[in-house]
């Protein structure tokens, strides 16, 4: 008889979870670095008595809101690159729920994090249990079913024996990496606690290793043969470039054979920005110089994108009727998009093997003129919009340039995911070292900030983790705030106030619509709030400065390093101006009847637009 122990299913999910590991430098290290926890009825007497058994292996960190410590665990994994993650545990009913929006981050950013939700009872004898919702016609739905559409694999554990093959299939999405997302595993609270004999073989240690397919041949040798008859080539990086951790990889390739390369929001780093060939940000948020190649292109080498309307510029980025895309992309899934043709790889062998393959071919040597004029042209206008300044109220490029300024060396990771900052870092930020760009821009989720930099620097604890965000954004999540303090993992958050949605009322404006509802000015007000920012950071426990100008500003970021804890700069911005230079179309469709003449002006003006859109 195989031998077995004789636990509970919560204590099997965490001595399981403990046995898991991975190589890390050379080092094997546990794969999940931790369980972030807040407990109710749910899951307190289960899994919270079973953590508590493996605490030492396996620590569990405390959070003040679930999307918060979720969303800690979405930047865990990208900042992680993939190669680690953690696991979140929640009660039943709200506290499930509140990870909903941060397991569709996970899921759109293809990020590997183990969503463990309480679930009301299998038994169904105490029904409805507190916080149980109740379907009337269907007994097996509970609020966790929500979690189906934002999850790589669902499952509900009624019995406690289920939870064998559902642990293994966990492994197998979280580290794979073209189904790799969200696992969520629904724990119906008596399950947690019911006692099975499960074979002791489920708890032995087993190392995980990164799978890196290699292309099919046929479709090596197409992609070859269309790179081949390039003249004007680009290369696209997205994020399966730094998930691949591909990066000298691309830069050997676009060196050797002489091509540009444009980065996309997850891409960005994945070349250092000041490398020759590095064009930087491409479509919406594009650089002039990027945008330019993009729309000339007759073949563009799309390496681990998405291909999202960002990038694309909503398919009307790429202008050359003859353009062909070659898709490199562990995925199918992505690689075939838009008529591409598809090369099934992971990143850094499909770039390892074309480049061993295409031998000495070279782009044409006007290509990397060209990318020297372009890249000149725009650095300087970069320069221009990141350059101090005096003005009362600067704009988030000037507060970019001081950032950045002050940072300096780079050792930094900069995070951000929403408002008007990500079209502005993604132009202006320089990043110099895979991963010191942080930027959640799959679901733009307000709130991911502060939650994310403590993620990031969980997973880089050597960094300087810096969070830029705005007072929306802040707004809407800051409680990780007080948990960076309490765990000792110091973060410099410098919070743009603008007094309201600023990028939101400047799209509002862009198409024709009157400012409502967005800059609280705008807004249904009894008495302005004027919110100080700077007491209640200090209120959370960080040392909190407001300034008042740029220069302020810069002294305020160095003063911060030399702080024991996290710090929070605030500084009040203008809501109208971002940098003009470079950017594209984005189609955001404007009302085709309207009483509003400004509607009407902006609906003609889209109608135009939509005619550059690829269809197909
Ligand atoms: C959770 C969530 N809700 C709504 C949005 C839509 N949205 C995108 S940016 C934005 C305003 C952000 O305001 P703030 O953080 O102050 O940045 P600003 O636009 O002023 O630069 C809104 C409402 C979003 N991205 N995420
Ligand atoms: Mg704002």
């Amino acid at each position: 008889m195989a031998k077995t122990i004789r636990l509970t299913m919560a204590q099997a999910v965490a001595h399981f979870l403990k046995a898991q590991m991975t190589v890390e430098g050379g080092k094997k290290v546990p794969i999940f670095a931790g369980v972030w926890g807040i407990f109710g009825h749910g899951n307190v007497a289960g899994m919270g008595e079973a953590l508590y058994q493996v605490r030492e292996e396996l620590p569990t960190l405390r959070a003040h809101n679930e999307q918060g410590m979720a969303h800690a665990a979405v930047a865990f994994a990208k900042a992680s690159f993939r190669q680690r993650f953690m696991a979140c545990t929640t009660s039943i009913g709200p506290g499930a729920l509140n990870m909903i929006t941060a397991a569709g981050v996970a899921h759109v950013n293809r990020l590997p994090v183990l969503f463990l939700p309480g679930d009301v009872f299998a038994n169904r004898i105490p029904d409805p249990v507190l916080q149980q919702i109740e379907n009337f016609g269907d007994g097996t739905v509970s609020v966790n079913d929500a979690f189906r559409c934002v999850s790589r694999y669902f499952d509900r554990i009624t019995r406690p024996e289920q939870i064998i093959p559902a642990l293994k299939r966990t492994m197998q999405v979280l580290t794979d990496p073209v189904d790799c997302g969200p696992v969520t595993l629904s724990l119906c609270q008596d399950v947690q606690a019911e006692a099975y004999d499960y074979p002791a073989s489920l708890f032995e240690e087993k190392v995980w290793t990164h799978r890196r397919p290699r292309p099919d041949s046929d479709e090596l040798a197409a992609a070859i043969a269309t790179l081949r008859k390039a003249e004007k080539p680009l290369i696209i990086a997205g994020g399966g470039v730094l998930y691949s951790q591909a990066t000298a990889e691309l830069k050997a390739f676009a060196g050797m054979h002489g091509i540009p390369v444009a980065v996309t929001q997850a891409g960005k780093s994945a070349l250092p920005d000041d490398h020759p060939l590095c064009m930087g940000s491409i479509g919406v948020t594009g650089t002039s110089a990027a945008n330019a190649f993009a729309e000339e292109a007759d073949v563009i080498l799309a390496v681990g994108t998405r291909m999202q309307d960002f990038t694309t510029g909503s398919w009307a980025l790429f202008k050359n009727d003859a353009v062909t895309m070659i898709g490199l992309n562990t995925a199918a899934f992505d690689a075939a998009k838009h008529n591409s043709q598809p090369l099934v790889a992971d990143a850094r062998e499909g770039l390892t093997l074309l480049s061993e393959t295409l031998g000495g071919w070279k782009a044409p040597a006007a290509v990397e003129a060209a990318a020297k004029s372009r890249k000149d042209e725009w650095m300087a206008a970069a320069n221009r919009a990141t350059a101090a300044t005096n003005a009362a109220l600067p704009s988030d490029a000037q507060v970019i340039g001081a950032v950045q300024r002050a940072i300096g060396g780079d050792n930094s990771v900069l995070v951000c995911a929403a408002g008007g900052l990500p079209g502005e870092l993604h132009k202006l930020w320089r990043a110099n070292r895979p991963g010191g760009y942080h930027m959640e821009y799959g679901f733009s989720c307000m709130g991911y900030e502060i939650a994310g930099g403590l993620g990031v620097k969980l997973a880089r604890p050597e960094a300087d983790v810096v969070v830029m965000v705005g007072d929306g954004s802040y707004m809407m999540m800051n409680s990780e705030l007080s948990t960076s303090i309490m765990l000792g993992q110091k973060l410099t958050i410098v919070v743009l106030d603008n007094r309201g949605y600023g990028c939101i009322n400047r799209l509002q404006m862009a198409t024709g619509g009157a400012n409502f509802n967005n800059l609280l000015k705008d807004s249904m007000i009894e008495t302005m709030p004027d919110i100080d920012f700077r007491a209640h950071a200090e209120s959370m426990g960080a040392v909190a400065v407001k300034v008042s100008s740029i220069a302020d500003l810069e002294t305020a970021i160095e003063r911060s390093k030399g702080n024991d804890r996290t710090s929070v700069i605030v500084i009040d911005t203008d809501p109208l101006i971002t940098t003009k230079d470079g950017g594209h179309w984005w189609d955001v469709a404007v009302p085709e009847v309207s009483a509003r003449d400004e509607v009407n002006t902006a609906r003609e003006a889209y109608v135009k637009a939509l005619e550059a859109q690829r269809i197909g």
